[in-house]
């Protein structure tokens, strides 16, 4: 039995929203081939009082309720220690924004605790889900060390920001996709869209598949998704290519598609 790659402990008040998802397909494969592991901590267990409470009014006034600092502070410290040597990333729409750079650096740790010879504890990352309308302040001061946003909206509570974390981390540990060339292709993986992709049947509905793609002949193959990951992106995301690495082939096809097809509408 060795260690999984990397261990993901969530503290939630809403433990069960995790299992359909984290019970399903990629993620519950992973867990069982003990690539990742998921531990589900409801902060509400952490509680003292008779009724369990974990939210209280705010001081000063105004509506809402505040999630309470003991709670949160007593079940991050039981189960990480005081203070926590892991990463406890606060999930709330003022973090950071998360983004296929940020996954990476996350599942960092991990890739190196897979080349280290001895059998060392796994790297974890603690992940706090923050609900109601806010969490008392002294949270993020002084038990927090990051905090993400998946995007400028609103959810009413972290957990979905939790699960795109997990997901898009664990999806970065060799052997959790099928695909040994795992995530390369990726959209955002190479700072490019990805290219279209095609299957049986070659002609569907009188549309046919492009003609390059059952030609057989693979350099062509790979110049013309180069070139659909270029267009893509370029009509779709023309944010992304000031930070791409592009070649100066990447660059003269680019130049043609300026020339040729200004201000393109998305075909
Ligand atoms: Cl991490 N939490 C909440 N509540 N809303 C969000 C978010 C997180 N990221 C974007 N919106």
């Amino acid at each position: 039995m060795t260690a999984p790659a990397l261990q993901f402990d969530v503290f939630t008040l809403f433990p069960d929203v995790f299992a359909p998802y984290l019970q399903s397909s990629i993620l519950l494969r992973a867990q069982q081939r003990q690539l990742i592991q998921i531990q589900l901590h409801n902060i509400r267990d952490w509680t003292t009082d008779r009724h369990h409470i974990t939210d209280d009014e705010p001081y000063g006034g105004g509506g809402g309720m505040v999630m309470k600092p003991e709670p949160i502070f007593t079940a991050v410290e039981s189960v990480l220690g005081s203070p926590p040597t892991c990463p406890v990333i606060l999930l709330t729409p003022q973090g950071r924004l998360f983004n296929q750079g940020v996954a990476r650096q996350l599942v960092q740790p991990a890739l190196e605790g897979l080349t280290a010879a001895a059998e060392l504890p796994s790297p974890r990352l603690a992940l706090l889900c923050g609900r109601y309308e806010g969490i008392d302040e002294r949270v993020r001061q002084y038990l927090v060390s990051d905090e993400i946003s998946i995007g400028d909206y609103v959810l009413t509570g972290g957990e979905l920001a939790a699960l795109v974390v997990i997901d898009a981390v664990s999806r970065l540990i060799p052997g959790v996709l099928g695909d040994p060339d795992g995530a390369e292709d990726d959209s955002h993986a190479s700072g490019l869209l990805e290219y279209p992709h095609y299957t049986r049947p070659p002609e569907f509905r009188g549309y046919p598949v492009p003609e390059v793609l059952l030609s057989g002949d693979h350099a062509r193959i790979a110049r013309w998704r180069r070139e659909q990951a270029l267009l893509r992106t370029w009509q779709r995301r023309p944010d992304m290519l000031p930070n791409a690495p592009l070649s100066d082939k990447d660059r003269k096809f680019l130049a043609k598609l300026e020339a040729e097809l200004p201000q393109e509408p998305d075909a």
